[in-house]
């Protein structure tokens, strides 16, 4: 199909769950679970132009986070275009090789592969990371899972108590005090060594977050201000979304010559709730 002007698949599981991807990226722009509405966040403000970074969804950044490092903020696996190898019920497999293109950027043999599957309640994201070369390669990477929020200034996410964090910017290593991370204030955080489960409480509905392989977790609203100052979100864009993503930061990720690593993110809405 095409997405905005971008090759994308579409693909549903048998339960009614629905979920759209770009082939760019391995983009994952639309998750709608079995019988409820849409759970990601997508900027209608957000460019959808072969080369450029798509605003929301699930960006996947790799080898490089954000500006740690020579590359385009995030890396360049979420603005090259991707082959489909797979598509079952439920399940799409994509994969991405290293090629001239990737070389010139980032001298190493490679093959990412990401699943996605969806079914009932549920979404799971499996990155693989193959290391086709001859020598160890090192890369930082995440899931930058845009979650759709009624209110991001209500929202709670349970679950990183007692987690060393580190803020945008910042040197200092803090530990997270609260039950509860809330975006009332613009948050850009990356939780280090964070457990693998953390839980969103969006008014009368649960979301269970997993994450697996991911040692870190980063905790990203940018506030009203700096949502002013970026051409591919609408100003109130950030009210809507909260970016819990599970990430490979503090330290890279070394995979030897024929080796792969793993990481996952599972989401499972309409968790009961204590009443
Ligand atoms: O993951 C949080 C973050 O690194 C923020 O600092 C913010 O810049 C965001 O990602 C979005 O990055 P992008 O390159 O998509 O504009």
């Amino acid at each position: 199909m095409d997405f905005h002007g971008l090759p994308a698949v579409r693909w549903s599981s048998a339960d009614g769950a629905m979920a759209v991807a770009t082939l760019q990226g391995a983009h994952l722009v639309s998750w709608t679970p079995a019988g409820e509405t849409e759970h990601l966040y997508l900027s209608e403000r957000s460019p959808f132009e072969p080369g450029r970074a798509i605003r929301g969804g699930v960006p996947l950044v790799f080898p490089q986070f954000g500006e740690r490092g020579p590359l385009a903020h995030h890396g360049f696996a979420r603005t090259l275009p991707w082959r489909l190898v797979s598509q079952e019920e439920g399940r799409v497999t994509l994969v991405l090789e290293s090629s001239a293109e990737s070389r010139q950027l980032w001298p190493h043999e490679f093959a990412l592969e990401l699943a996605i599957a969806i079914g009932g309640k549920r979404l799971d994201m499996e990155l693989r990371v193959r290391n086709a070369g001859d020598a160890p390669f090192s890369f930082n990477a995440a899931l930058h899972t845009y979650l759709r929020v009624s209110d991001a200034a209500e929202v709670r996410l349970e679950g990183l108590k007692g987690t060393r964090f580190v803020d945008r910017g910042a040197t200092a290593t803090l530990v997270e005090a609260r039950d509860a991370v809330t975006a009332a204030q613009p948050i850009d955080r990356v939780y280090l060594g964070a457990p693998a489960q953390t839980r969103l409480v969006d008014g009368g509905r649960g979301i269970a977050i997993v994450q697996r392989g991911f040692p870190d977790t980063v905790v990203w609203n940018p506030g009203r201000e700096r949502t002013a100052a970026m051409a591919d979100m609408p100003p109130d864009g950030y009210r809507h979304m909260l970016c819990v993503e599970a990430a490979a930061f503090e330290r890279p990720v070394t995979v030897e010559a024929g080796a792969e690593w793993t990481g996952a993110q599972a989401i499972t809405t309409r968790l009961p709730l204590p009443s």
